[in-house]
């Protein structure tokens, strides 16, 4: 069935300029340049990947999702495509905007070019910040029709054939309907009409994106610090079957054991589901590799020896902070005794690297808690139960999660309102807690930052000067390469 309608689906997969001064812009080097030495000392050369072009999976499945119901559906990419905005605006009736927090002040100019370039045009705007706050991205900007929350696929199907009836569309928030549907009715697909990405409307060579799959949406944890949890609502994973196909396809982009990123908030949540992946992946012929991230909970002898079978090569593991009682007040239920637990059973059963993440500035943090973590960094890389620390540090509190949308309740106070600062990649905090102002946040990170490069140098028999010169001569390699020429523009 055609509807004659025409979508355009704009991504915007910037890496933003932070705020770094010499000093801090030089820890986030050194942490770059350990990350990849790591990778490269584990037989991965993981910064071609890096370098590739990103783009936003969720625009893709609601392509996917609208072009099933015979809707035309074209795809830009901001800044790559800038040069052919304008133009392929001009036939179209929507054009779909998406962004994740830090980001939205990059997209919102977008939103207002494409007004400027087709004033008869309907704009959308969808995913995690929409999502947090709708009503006031709507009052705060004219140039925008229409913001749907959570999952956007069938919202937007159904906005598009209402014909502007959409007061009543769950999911749907417009100027007409805000206070009525402040309370965010979200439409879900069932895990079987949830769609593959459709990779065809991406523009040029394949080989140029840096592809990710995910294969269950959502997560059954709240933590409160975390969006996720609240915004899928419902755990659904997609039918192996679908999920083969799109290994495939990603598999003939690529050179067997490509490394493929798995989204999944926990990959090993449910055995069931990774024994049926198992099976699939050596009935079909998969040969990729595969990275994921993990949660303690869910790790235990059978699980690790699946993950070890169907090629996982590298783990991230949320530690977020050492201190169970930090975690406690986050709405964390685990345990500093069981993410050891957990990594001592995949050091014991498998080849898995594990990378640790750690997320510092949640309530109830002290220059003794800051101490604490390192002291417990340092015992599990002694112990050669981690294999580094990954680099973003500083927790910072998003709308959506109810540290920010309670801050109050939790001890938080947001001082800063400037979304461009809400990029974790920094050492800027945007708030400050009952225990800690702004400025010392930031000199705890700093200090944390330093001790946790030691360690890692230290273990490795590295010096700082080494470890640039490695990195530095791996990245000259890449950048020579003509298929990474576009992404240099952004950084
Ligand atoms: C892969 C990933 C990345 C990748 C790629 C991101 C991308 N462009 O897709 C990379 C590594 C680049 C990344 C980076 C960051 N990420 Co990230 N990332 C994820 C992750 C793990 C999966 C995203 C995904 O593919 N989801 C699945 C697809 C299907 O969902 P989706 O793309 O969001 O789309 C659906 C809905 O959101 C909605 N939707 C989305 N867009 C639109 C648009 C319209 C018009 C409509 C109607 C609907 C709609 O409908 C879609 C289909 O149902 C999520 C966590 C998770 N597991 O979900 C975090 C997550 C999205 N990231 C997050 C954050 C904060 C970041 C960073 C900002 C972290 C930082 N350093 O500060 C950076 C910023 C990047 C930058 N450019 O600087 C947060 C977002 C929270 C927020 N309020 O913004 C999440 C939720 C993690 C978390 N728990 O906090 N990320
Ligand atoms: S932090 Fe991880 S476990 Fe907690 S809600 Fe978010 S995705 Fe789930």
């Amino acid at each position: 069935m055609s509807v004659n309608k025409k979508v355009l689906l704009v991504d915007c997969p910037v890496a933003p300029k932070l705020l770094y001064d010499d000093r801090t812009k030089e820890i986030m080097y050194v942490k770059k340049a350990i990350e990849f030495y790591l990778d490269f000392r584990g037989g991965r050369n993981m910064l071609e990947r890096k370098i590739k072009k990103s783009y936003t999976l969720g625009l893709l499945t609601i392509g996917a999702y609208l072009k099933e119901h015979g809707i035309e559906v074209e795809y830009i990419s901001f800044p790559f495509d800038y040069g052919r905005f304008e133009d392929l605006l001009k036939n179209k009736d929507y054009a779909l905007f998406t962004a994740m927090t830090p980001i939205y002040p990059y997209v919102r100019p977008l939103i207002q070019k494409a007004k400027e370039f087709n004033p008869g045009i309907t704009t959308i705007f969808g995913g995690y910040h929409a999502t947090a706050l709708p009503a006031q991205i709507l009052v705060e900007e004219p140039a925008l029709d229409y913001v749907i929350v959570g999952e956007g696929e069938k919202p937007t199907l159904n906005l598009i054939l209402s014909s502007g009836e959409s007061d009543d569309l769950p999911g749907v928030i417009s100027r007409s309907n805000m206070s009525k549907n402040r309370f965010k009715k979200f439409d879900l697909l069932t895990a079987d009409e949830i769609p593959n990405a459709d990779y065809s409307l991406l523009p040029g060579d394949k080989f140029e994106y840096r592809f990710n799959i995910q294969n269950t949406r959502g997560c059954p944890e709240r933590c409160l610090y975390c969006q996720n949890g609240f915004f899928w609502k419902k755990v659904r994973t997609r039918p192996i079957d679908k999920i083969v196909k799109e290994l495939l396809e990603i598999q003939s982009i690529f050179q067997p054991n490509f490394e493929l990123h798995i989204t999944d908030n926990i990959f090993t949540l449910d055995r069931k589901f990774l024994n049926d992946f198992k099976n699939a992946y050596y009935d079909n012929g998969v040969k990729l590799n595969f990275s994921c991230d993990i949660k303690a909970e869910y790790i235990d002898e059978e699980v690790v020896k699946l993950m070890d079978v169907i090629n996982v090569k590298k783990a991230w593991m949320g530690f977020e902070d050492s201190s169970d009682l930090i975690l406690v007040d986050s709405g964390r239920k685990n345990s500093f005794e069981n993410n050891t637990k957990a990594l001592k059973i995949i050091k014991e059963h498998s080849d898995i690297k594990v990378q640790g993440y750690w997320m510092l500035g949640l309530p109830g943090t002290t220059a003794e808690s800051i101490q604490y973590n390192i002291d417990c960094i340092k015992y599990l890389l002694d112990e050669g139960l981690l294999e580094g620390i990954s680099s973003d540090s500083l927790f910072v509190p998003l709308p959506g999660t109810p540290m920010y949308d309670m801050a109050t309740l939790y001890g938080i106070k947001i001082l800063d309102n400037d979304w461009l600062n809400y990029h974790r990649s920094q050492f800027f905090p945007v708030f400050e807690t009952e225990q800690l102002s702004r400025t010392d946040l930031r000199d705890l990170l700093i200090y944390f930052e330093e001790e946790v490069i030691t360690l890692q140098l230290k273990k490795y028999n590295m010096s700082r000067k080494d470890i640039i010169a490695h990195y530095e001569s791996l990245l000259s390699k890449v950048l020579d390469d003509e298929s990474v020429i576009l992404e240099k523009r952004i950084f």
